[in-house]
């Protein structure tokens, strides 16, 4: 690494100390532009790196809610706005008990890399709450989005900055938050969230965009090593909106989906899993996976021990699609992928493989597609929903669904000629970093110190 890069980071350690998930994102980004920055003096000249580092801006709330009970519940809210160079701030809104700030920091900064990857004006953003919404009714999440957007929609607008969904934010949710910016603002504005539903400006396959795009990458990915998704054996980790329809995808590929998981632990079908009862079971009675087993008593379940490999990892498979959540496989589980004979690993969730476990996999020759190229199928996505909702005009699915395509193909060509160029082999962890700061850096520079 050079001087420059290496101050930066080590200030960005300091400052952040107590913030290991967006240190640990700062950390891949900043090792990877390093001989980039190195032949661009001007970017030490113009302290563009620490302008990198530091979020235009963070907004932090309190969100009350009143529960069924009558008891009133405090929450803390998130947004932050970290890069607007190339388009309004974009990215999801985070729902689960562990959110803090320094996983929102980490999100909002990956998504930077992540839009400018996609080729579409959009910045990037990430927001969110510790609210856990497992087990809420259906009145109490409506009451928690309702006064979430209270506060949020002083700060968010089509122009300035995009919300939509992530973990524990669907269909339903953005529902929620889409009404009550509406009654507050009083206007019809419907580029301000983008995963809504279809009868209020939502974009047809917009719900698949992710999972499919995830397999649009690893089809380029796999096909440029001579490889492909015929008769492979697949795992994924996670049960939500990524995995289900990256599964779906594949399928359609010909690959054999054997196993899925959730949070308690994973389901095996060795026939190959029944989508449509995972859909059931996950889309529409938010039920356990393990309820998998009352229509399949032939699958096996297997519970997660807390502090071990999640039991979905433990299954031989050719290839393994983490979907679930940040750090999910770490070096320990990387080596067993190995010993399994894992021939590519698939980026859904973001930030799923620890920086030890990606450069043990890179060196073992396992394909890794990596989350800000291989998960950008889904902001993408958005952007074509905020184009349709500007036009007021809605496409097709096969005409979404092919953007989509070629968007991902375009992805992995800027990865693929980025790593020629910078010889980085199958690094493709690297060169996707490279190729979304380019962009970014381009923006920036032009834009004068600000
Ligand atoms: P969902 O809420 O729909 O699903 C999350 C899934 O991951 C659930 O099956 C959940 O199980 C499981 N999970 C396991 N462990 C954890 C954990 N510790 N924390 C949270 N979830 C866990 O979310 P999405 O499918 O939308 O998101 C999955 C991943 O994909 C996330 O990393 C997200 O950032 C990323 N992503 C999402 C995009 C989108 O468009 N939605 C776009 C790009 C990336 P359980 O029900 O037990 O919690
Ligand atoms: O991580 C992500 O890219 C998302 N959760 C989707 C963001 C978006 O604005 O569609």
């Amino acid at each position: 690494m050079n001087r420059y890069t290496e101050k930066v980071l080590a200030s960005v350690h300091e400052k952040n100390s107590h913030e290991k998930e967006f240190i640990q994102a700062v950390d891949e980004v900043l090792k990877s532009i390093a001989p980039m920055v190195e032949k661009n003096p001007n970017f030490e000249a113009t302290s563009l790196l620490e302008r990198l580092v530091e979020p235009e801006r963070i907004i932090s709330f309190r969100v009350p809610w009143v529960d069924d009970n009558g008891k009133v519940q405090v929450n803390r809210g998130f947004r932050v706005q970290f890069n607007g160079a190339i388009g309004p701030y974009k990215g999801g809104l985070r729902f689960h008990p562990s959110v803090n700030q320094s996983i929102m920091k980490f999100l909002a900064f990956e998504q930077i890399f992540k839009n400018a990857l996609t080729g579409l004006p959009i910045g990037g953003g990430k927001g969110g709450s510790d609210f856990d919404p497992k087990g809420k009714s259906d009145n109490e999440i409506m009451r928690f989005c309702q006064s979430f957007m209270n506060e949020l929609q002083r700060h968010i607008g089509h122009n300035l900055d995009v919300p939509a969904g992530d973990i524990g934010v669907g269909g339903r949710e953005i529902g929620y938050l889409f009404g009550q910016y509406r009654k507050i603002k009083n206007q019809y504005e419907a580029g301000v969230l983008t995963g809504k539903g279809l009868e209020y400006g939502g974009s047809l396959a917009r719900k698949e965009a992710t999972g499919f795009g995830l397999i649009y990458f690893m089809r380029e990915m796999l096909e440029a090593n001579n490889l492909n998704l015929k008769d492979k054996i697949t795992t994924i980790s996670g049960s939500g909106n990524v995995a289900i329809y990256a599964a779906q995808k594949a399928v359609e590929y010909g690959a054999k989906v054997v196993a899925m998981s959730d949070s308690n632990g994973c389901i095996y079908d060795e026939n190959g899993i029944d989508l449509d009862e995972i859909k059931r079971l996950k889309e529409v009675e938010r039920l356990r996976i393990k309820e998998y087993l009352t229509k399949h008593p032939n699958a096996k379940y297997m519970e997660n021990i807390k502090g071990e490999t999640p039991k979905v990892y433990t299954i031989k498979a050719d290839i393994v699609l983490p979907c679930a959540t940040q750090n999910d496989i770490n070096l320990e589980t990387a080596k067993l992928l190995v010993e399994n004979g894992t021939i590519a690993v698939g980026e859904g969730a973001n930030m799923p493989t620890t920086i030890e476990a990606i450069d043990y996999l890179i060196e073992h020759k396992v394909l890794l597609a990596p989350a800000k190229a291989a998960n950008a199928g889904g902001v993408a996505t958005s952007a074509l929903e905020m184009s349709q909702n500007s036009m007021r005009y809605s496409w097709s699915f096969e005409e979404v669904d092919e953007k989509l395509n070629e968007i991902m193909t375009n992805i992995f060509k800027a990865c693929k000629e980025t790593s020629k160029e910078y010889n980085l082999g199958i690094n493709y962890v690297a060169s996707a970093n490279i190729a979304g700061f380019k962009k970014v850096a381009h923006a920036m520079m032009a834009q004068g110190i600000i």
